[in-house]
């Protein structure tokens, strides 16, 4: 029998109340406005816009398409610098629009861009840097920003895990020329599918509200190159109401990490990935990495931890230069980056959120102490 008799899975949507969501889509109903910018959308962007402490807020359909618009709106072109330790989305949004992504190496204690890895990446056809605050984990935004001024860089941050996370005291959203989060329903805060651009650049921000409607202007004057990237009424009405849960959702995965720490301290070979205690951060994401003194593999402690309905995960192996089409591109990107193979090695994410109770956590806990060598 596994210790668990329904999965626990990495990425369960946290949600709000569920009967206010409901009275939201009555509404819409109502009004049948379904999408195009409608008061639904227009709310939320100010919402965020108010807790974010930024001047625009461009809600769009997905965290991916964002990072396509911000891309084409700041006209990088030639080259953009990314870590290769990241979800795919990040280098396929450039190279999906003809540029190519450069990989650099993480810090393997923070597993965010180290900037002197950028600094050595960069070559005359750099255009951008596009680094991730990779677990809601801020990024060196200050050293990052010194290198962009230097080389005349724009710099662009995929804030995909990064929602209502702090850097320097400051909320992530209003650092580099703009920032771009998801609201995927495994994010700590869903719309279903979602995402929303947020940047402090008025004329940056109207070039991307264009694009992200096909360059419509008004009836029939499109004046913009564009696309389809807008969010829908029922998405941004789940992202109001997610909204009103964020501290209960915050609360819950900041107790869950307590927990996993209190419970795995001191296990031979287990390091729960820290953040700076004194930033803002949603807790989302529970990373484990798995070193030599521990008793398995992490391939194996996955593999143990799935018998027992425990559905953790190795995000982001084995790093996006490992994976097509880059594999090909650059066959030996990895000789630059062994920090990132390092820890894409040894990341194991273990399931937390609203459907992990603190009993949970001691159970998987026990699970992955068991298998320690002392
Ligand atoms: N940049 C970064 C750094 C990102 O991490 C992402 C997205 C992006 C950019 C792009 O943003 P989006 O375009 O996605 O908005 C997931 C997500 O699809 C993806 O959004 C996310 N990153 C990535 C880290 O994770 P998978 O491959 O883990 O999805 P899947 O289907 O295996 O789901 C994960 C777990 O969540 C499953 O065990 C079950 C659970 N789940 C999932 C869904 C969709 C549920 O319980 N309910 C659900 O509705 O990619």
């Amino acid at each position: 029998m596994p210790a668990f008799d329904e999965p626990l899975h990495v990425g369960r949507p946290n949600t709000g109340d569920r009967e206010t969501f409901l009275a939201r889509v009555g509404e819409i109903f109502d009004r049948t406005w379904f999408s195009n910018d409608g008061p639904v959308v227009r709310e939320l962007e100010q919402r965020i816009a108010e807790l974010i402490g930024v001047r625009h807020c461009v809600a769009v359909c997905n965290g991916t398409v964002g990072l396509e618009i911000a891309v084409r709106a700041l006209g990088l072109s030639g080259e953009v610098i990314v870590p290769s330790y990241t979800f795919v989305a990040t280098p396929h949004a450039l190279h999906w629009q003809g540029i190519t992504p450069v990989f650099a190496d993480i810090d393997p204690t923070t597993h965010t861009l180290d900037p002197a890895a950028v600094r050595r990446a960069i070559t005359p056809r750099t255009t951008g840097i596009m680094p991730v605050h990779l677990w809601g984990r801020p990024a060196d935004v200050d050293e990052l920003q010194a290198v962009a001024d230097e080389h005349g860089l724009d710099l662009l941050y995929d804030a995909a895990h990064a929602f209502a996370c702090s850097a320097g005291g400051r909320m992530i959203g209003g650092f580099g020329r703009a920032e771009v989060f998801s609201f995927h329903a495994t994010k700590f805060f869903n719309t279903f599918e979602g995402g929303a651009i947020v940047t402090n650049d008025d004329e940056l921000a109207e070039t991307m509200r264009l694009m992200r409607n096909f360059g419509f202007a008004g009836y029939d004057n499109v004046i913009h190159a564009g696309t389809n990237g807008k969010m829908t009424e029922i998405c941004a009405a789940m992202g109001l109401t997610n909204l009103e849960a964020l501290d209960g959702t915050i609360e819950v995965n900041r107790r869950n990490h307590a927990a996993y720490r209190a419970a795995l301290d001191g296990v031979p070979g287990i390091q729960v990935l820290e953040h700076d205690a004194s930033e803002r951060r949603n807790y989302q994401y529970v990373v484990l990495q798995v070193g030599q003194e521990y008793g398995l593999g992490r391939d194996e402690l996955v593999e143990l931890l799935h018998r027992e309905n425990v559905l953790a995960r190795r995000y982001f192996w084995p790093g996006c230069h490992r994976m097509q089409p880059y594999r090909d591109l650059f066959p030996d990107a990895g000789r630059h980056l062994p920090h990132t193979e390092q820890v894409a090695d040894e990341v194991v994410v273990l399931p937390t959120g609203r459907a992990v109770s603190p009993d949970d956590v001691e159970v998987i806990a026990d699970l992955i102490r068991a298998r320690s060598v002392r």
